[in-house]
């Protein structure tokens, strides 16, 4: 746990990024011993459940070379079996049909316990959650906070703070949930969240290594495909995509399996605890990592008193200024006990094996 004034952004931290430098040694194996990355030529055994979409399993190459993501590389081979997955992300509305049906408060709303945070001021111990606050002139990018603060009184029903609601906003992402909250959503839904692997896997939509998770160029046609930043940042929002914040789910074309948002919008939690040489400790143990599950434990270089979890596919905030996260096969990490007004989820199902 950590202070409620002393939140963990080190995911937008780019710039500062010492946890680039993974190792990258890898056990390589004759050319006849390495599996082919495919997808796996499977059916449902019966109907789609409601929202969701059918993800055959397979094994591909997960990780990305791009720039200096170092928690990316190396690509290394990942078998996932199939499963089901939101086709969006979960919204607003949905998210209100849970809270209604079991009386769920979000962390975001509970008054922080002060045996939670030893030395804390109790004036610091108040519910609320991370908003942007973007400045009105260029700053320097190596401290996040100065465009992200705390917010007393933020949630996912005020995701900007007590003077804000959801109107005209339903069908967004619902944002401002911790991981906790994400998790009891899923499991109220009778689903689960994704690992990072199974995400990776229905972002990539089927194809080999490609950039994004519409393809491999930003713009086909000069459009816009997802919903990021665009102008200088974090001072001006052009908007030219659209849009200044999140966008209602599906407002951008559908990508490879149906499946919508998996670059931009909002960031989505994963299962998995995040640790920056998590693919380089796979690639090492041999050539496919079968269903990984995450490592047990959590460990970001930026801020190794901080246990987090895996984000994945960028934000309404991502741009190639900063953190161009929308990239496939990057990384995003947080506190998975704080809510962000850029961080939302997407649940998925097993199949019943047999
Ligand atoms: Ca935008
Ligand atoms: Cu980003």
């Amino acid at each position: 746990m950590c202070s409620p004034m002393r939140l963990h952004w080190a995911m937008f931290a780019v710039a500062a990024s010492a946890a680039c430098s993974a190792p990258t040694q890898k056990a390589t194996p004759p050319p006849s011993a390495v599996p082919t990355p495919h997808v796996n030529d499977l059916a449902p055994k019966g109907p789609a459940p409601a929202g969701m979409v059918w993800i055959p399993g397979g094994t591909f190459w997960m990780g990305s070379e791009h720039g200096d993501m170092g928690d990316a590389r190396p690509r290394h081979l990942v078998k996932v079996d199939p499963y089901w997955i939101d086709a969006t992300e979960v919204t607003n509305e949905e998210f209100a049909r849970f809270v209604k049906a079991t009386g769920y408060v979000t962390i975001a709303e509970r008054k922080p316990d002060p045996r939670d945070f030893p030395g804390a001021p109790p004036e610091n111990l108040v519910p609320g959650a991370m908003v942007f606050n973007p400045p009105k002139a260029p700053v320097p990018l190596g401290d996040h906070y100065v465009w992200w603060s705390y917010m007393k009184g933020a949630h996912w029903r005020r995701p900007e703070g007590p003077e804000s609601d959801l109107h005209g906003r339903e069908k967004h992402p619902v944002v401002e949930v911790a991981w906790a909250d994400a998790a009891a959503y899923a499991e109220w839904a009778g689903k689960r969240l994704p690992t990072e692997a199974e995400w990776e896997f229905a972002a990539r939509g089927g194809k080999d290594r490609e950039s994004y998770a519409w393809g491999n160029e930003m713009k086909p046609g000069g459009k816009y495909m997802a919903n990021i930043w665009q102008g200088h940042f974090p001072d001006k929002n052009t908007a030219e995509d659209g849009y200044l914040a999140t966008a209602p789910v599906a407002s951008y074309p559908a990508e490879g399996y149906g499946i919508y948002d998996m670059g931009g919008n909002v960031w989505e939690w994963c299962a998995d605890w995040y640790r920056a040489d998590y693919f380089a400790t796979l690639a090492a143990q041999g050539p496919v990592a079968e269903n990984p599950q995450g490592p047990p434990d959590s460990l970001d270089p930026n801020e190794p008193g901080v246990k987090k979890r895996v984000n994945k596919g960028g934000s309404f905030l991502c741009s190639d200024q900063y953190c161009s996260r929308y990239v496939l096969g990057s990384r995003g990490r947080s506190d998975p006990d704080t809510g962000s007004a850029n961080v939302g989820f997407r649940c998925v199902k097993s199949v019943p094996r047999g």
